[in-house]
């Protein structure tokens, strides 16, 4: 009879247990470095809003933007440790850290963010890259193919001479054999740096425009169709594994999705902000000739070869890598 109630109170209590810890879910905190309206915030929100309704509200997502939990560069070690659950990063603020998927940040004329994003979602599913080896990768994206923003126009490549922009990863090289002087620095710290005048413009895509307002300083925007940046979306591996297997398979699921979803938002968002940035501050928009996107191009092409070099001394198969994406590429591209 004492083993019978022992055993009846022991199950109470488990039963109560298991009711509290479902009454009060499963909360995961996210971080991102730029502010709310831009696009890879609103990516997340978009991923809390399926996550929480996917998993029946057993999860909920609390996102924290414009760097209130973590800076760009404290992003991919911030959730290493578990001070976020989940973060987003911008690869090319962490040189060498990235080997293998770094490749997406090439100058291989991606025309639209949805193919870049699908390309680097397959190129990390098949390669499974020791480098996220830490942290369970959650989906990534690219941002749209770049250009130049800036203060005083640039209507042929000659008027880059000098110039300081910025940018980050691949694009700081191009840059530089250009003639411009590429300040190195995250998204997120390029609104001061334009208003202080260390810079005086930008390299990345139209969006930003509209988002950080950089149409206002920036009236000039000229076409030259570089690399794309390529994001990650991490999350901290015991927390992962913490997680139940239906939870788990809720956000597995959504990889792939969420890539071509935030893939399909910045093409449509790209048009948003140009047409805004035209009807609002009369930005003007310039068109290189054929002969200086070869040039882009030229020297766009020794970033290849350092590539595979690094990607070779990493013990990857860089060849193979570097096939893997032209293919998938040519393959979505033709969809
Ligand atoms: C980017 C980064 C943060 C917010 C909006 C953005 N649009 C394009 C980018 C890519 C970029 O310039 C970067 O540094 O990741």
């Amino acid at each position: 009879m004492r083993k019978l109630t022992a055993l009846l109170a022991a199950s109470l209590a488990l039963a109560c247990l298991t009711a509290a810890t479902a009454m009060a879910g499963t909360t995961l905190t996210y971080a991102n470095f730029p502010p709310a309206k831009t696009f890879p915030c609103i990516q997340m929100e978009h991923w809390k809003a399926e996550i929480e309704k996917r998993t029946g509200g057993e999860v909920s997502v609390q996102t924290f933007p414009g760097g209130t939990l973590l800076s760009a560069k404290n992003m991919f070690r911030g959730v290493q440790t578990g001070q976020a659950d989940i973060g987003c990063i911008s690869t090319s603020y962490y040189p060498g850290v990235f080997p293998l998927m770094s490749v997406v940040n090439l100058p291989v004329a991606f025309t639209t963010t949805e193919v870049a994003s699908r390309v680097m979602w397959d190129l990390f599913r098949k390669y499974q890259p020791n480098e996220f080896a830490d942290v369970k990768v959650v989906t990534m994206f690219t941002s749209a193919p770049s250009q130049i923003m800036s203060k005083e126009p640039v209507k042929t490549l000659a008027d880059l001479n000098g110039m300081e922009l910025r940018a980050s990863g691949s694009i700081l090289q191009i840059l530089s054999g250009l003639g411009a002087q590429g300040v190195g620095m995250p998204q997120s710290q390029t609104p001061e740096a334009l208003q202080k005048g260390v810079v005086k413009g930008l390299v990345s895509s139209f969006d930003v425009l509209k988002d950080f307002n950089f149409a206002e300083s920036c009236r000039h925007e000229t076409i030259t169709n570089l690399p794309v940046y390529p994001f990650a979306v991490i999350m901290n591996k015991a927390r992962w594994e913490s997680l139940s297997p239906e939870i788990r398979k809720a956000i597995d699921d959504l990889g792939q999705e969420q890539a071509v979803w935030t893939g399909k938002y910045l093409d449509q968002h790209i048009q948003d902000s140009l047409n805004w940035s035209k009807e609002t501050y009369q930005v003007e928009v310039h068109e290189l000739t054929a002969e200086e996107h070869a040039r882009i191009k030229e020297l766009g092409a020794p970033l290849v070869d350092q590539w595979k070099t690094e990607a070779a001394k990493a013990g990857l198969d860089a060849d193979a890598i570097l096939a893997d994406m032209l293919a998938l590429k040519a393959k979505y591209e033709a969809q």
